[in-house]
């Protein structure tokens, strides 16, 4: 019998450069929900979004699909897919990080809609900006 408050959690990101602040997202979206689906955002739907991505995208995707709480991985291809994948996998939660605050209430109708507290301090921009000084 599981204690926790969601039986299936979607987040969707870039995850470009995995780091810790990516890391302790996915923990507390698992701390939440039984299972967890990740949209990897796509190398085209970055482009779209404006963000230079450094990693590929099968090598995004594969880095997440290996992380133990994440259950299942899917792409991200467009801003418009949320909502069908929100019916398609029965998601009873969508969680994002804070900076996304209020940006997907749309969903609210669909599934309950959570904003975490962004880890400071760490961002795919900020490695980069380290490694090229
Ligand atoms: N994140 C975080 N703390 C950080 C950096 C990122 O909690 N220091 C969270 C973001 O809030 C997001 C997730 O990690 O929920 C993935 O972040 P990105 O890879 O930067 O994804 P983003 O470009 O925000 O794409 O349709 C939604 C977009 O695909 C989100």
């Amino acid at each position: 019998m599981t204690t926790k408050k969601y039986h299936r959690a979607i987040t969707y990101g870039t995850f470009d450069l995995f780091h810790i602040g990516h890391l302790r997202l996915l923990e507390r979206i698992a701390n939440l929900a039984d299972e967890v689906i990740v949209a990897v955002s796509s190398d085209e739907f970055n482009k779209l979004k404006g963000k230079y991505c450094t990693i590929p995208f099968e090598n995004r995707r594969d880095i997440v699909a290996a992380l133990r709480m994440v259950t299942k991985v899917i792409r991200e291809d467009n801003w418009e897919q949320k909502i069908k994948d929100v019916q398609k996998y029965q998601c009873d939660v969508f969680v994002m990080g804070s900076d996304w605050e209020g940006q997907f209430d749309f969903l609210k109708p669909y599934c309950d809609v959570v904003y975490l507290p962004r880890t400071a301090g760490i961002s795919s921009t900020s490695i980069k900006q380290k490694i090229q000084t």
